[in-house]
């Protein structure tokens, strides 16, 4: 993957170096997992010396190995009749503070070191929220494009035979990413109800009417929104009057437009995998409608947003060529390189909010570090998705309901929390102003300080 000289933190530690060498010697093909272990390791390396408990208890060599790792069959039948199959994960990363929790990838790309990395950054935007949450991740190699209603249903009553022993409400409980949304998340809930003959909140991102919260499909938006606010605030400034730059055109990107519009920005892109437009109109009212129903049957691509609203479209390019005041990265991982980041620093953008898992490499972060531009990583502003799904869970064990406002409100006080957070590790630790520092150390010394008052686990 890729190299930098901004962080030290991981040079400044043998015990760190140490670590990094042993996942690199033991898993040397599972480079997006190297990756996210780098990541972390680069900004905690300054505790390991602080902290000796942390290296005499092995707390790192632990935090890199999962609990466990479940990998199985998932043979289903097609339309033509035909038997397939894929591969089907679930990965228990860590239940030092609550339950594993984390999404489901369904999508060609995924593999272990996929899921290992996703799973591994999860641990720490579940502790920042400040919810009773472990981590974990899962999915399949399986490719919802294209396949019918039946095959998808097929497909995930299969994947639950596979994965329901290994769930329940107090141990793991699975939601939505990529290819996995309330339609799939339908189907997982229904077979496991009776694979297990039990109604519970084994899953978030359910159905209003059977145990789903309001605003869970906007929170990831929402919150990376609300959080974007708060780093403007640091600089006396707000959403309100900004333009914004976004990828992505699924439930995450949707959160972003419905957000940033209903504060007074104006959103001017979104991309897919055929390109990306642009909209000097901004996208909001019948367009987030509009936004809505692709996302509902599945569709990503914009082409058909650029003819229906007779805007431009760019096949084959990201937006981050587009003069913008705020970028919001809500499509997937390394969407943003180095070339990208310089282009929206060169345009003028102060702030890049990361929306999607690790969207920017480390290339593109190092660039907007060193031009001093607020920049948040997806561990911290797209906490918001995880975080109502622990209020999903709260609700679902309590049996009540609570209404949006009151939803919307938590979420929002928990970013403004995480926020803060970020910021005072970062200032305590010495990298002021730095949210990445600030939301690694943040997130890892709760994690490696329940371990610690856990014991040998
Ligand atoms: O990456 C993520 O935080 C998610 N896919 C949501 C996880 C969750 O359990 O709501």
């Amino acid at each position: 993957m890729y190299k930098t000289a901004v962080y030290n933190g991981a040079q400044s530690s043998s015990y760190a170096q140490d670590v990094l060498q042993m996942i690199k010697s033991k898993y040397p093909w599972e480079k997006e997992y190297i990756q996210a272990v780098e990541e972390i390791l680069s900004s905690v390396g300054l505790l390991f010396d602080q902290e000796p408990l942390y290296q005499d208890e092995r707390i790192m060599e632990r935090i890199v190995e999962p609990e466990r790792v479940l990998m199985f069959r998932v043979p289903w039948r097609d339309d033509a009749g035909s038997i397939q199959v894929n591969t089907g994960y679930r990965i228990g990363f860590n239940s030092a503070l609550g339950p594993y929790k984390g999404g489901l990838r369904f999508h060609s790309s995924v593999t272990l070191s996929i899921l290992k990395f996703l799973g591994f950054e999860q641990i720490f935007k579940n502790a920042l929220t400040g919810l009773s949450l472990g981590g974990g991740k899962g999915g399949s190699d399986f490719n919802p494009r294209g396949k019918s209603n039946v095959e998808i249903e097929n497909f995930c009553q299969s994947f639950m035979v596979g994965l329901y022993k290994h769930l329940g409400p107090d141990t793991d409980v699975p939601a939505g990413d990529i290819g996995v949304g309330a339609r799939e998340i339908g189907y997982l809930f229904g077979y496991y109800k009776r694979l297990k003959n039990v109604f519970e909140g084994v899953l978030t991102g359910k159905g209003l009417d059977w145990g789903g919260s309001v605003i869970r499909p906007e929170a990831t938006g929402y919150g990376a929104v609300y959080f974007a606010e708060e780093m403007l605030k640091t600089r006396g400034e707000g959403i309100e009057g900004k333009i914004a730059a976004v990828s992505g055109f699924g439930n995450v990107a949707w959160g972003v437009v419905k957000k940033v519009s209903e504060l007074g920005g104006k959103v001017v892109t979104l991309s897919g995998p055929d390109g990306f437009i642009y909209d000097k109109d901004g996208v909001q009212g019948e367009k987030i409608e509009y936004m809505l129903a692709m996302r509902s049957s599945g569709r990503d691509r914009v082409k058909d947003y650029a003819e229906k609203f007779q805007v431009d479209f760019y096949p084959g390019k990201r937006p981050w060529g587009i003069k913008c005041d705020i970028a919001f990265p809500s499509a997937c991982e390394n969407e943003m390189d180095a070339d990208d980041a310089g282009a929206l620093v060169d345009n003028g953008c102060a702030c890049v909010t990361e929306c999607a898992n690790m969207p920017l490499t480390l290339e593109a972060i190092d660039c907007l570090l060193h031009n001093k531009i607020l920049y948040s990583p997806g561990k911290a502003s797209n906490a918001g998705g995880v975080a109502c799904s622990g209020f999903e869970m709260a609700q679902n064990s309590t049996k009540v309901k609570w209404t949006r406002e009151e939803v919307d409100q938590r979420l929002k006080q928990v970013m403004i929390e995480i926020h803060r957070n970020c910021l005072e590790a970062a200032e305590r630790y010495g990298e002021p102003g730095n949210y990445l520092s600030g939301a690694n150390i943040a997130g890892f010394i709760k994690v490696a300080d329940a371990m610690l008052d856990q014991g040998n686990t």
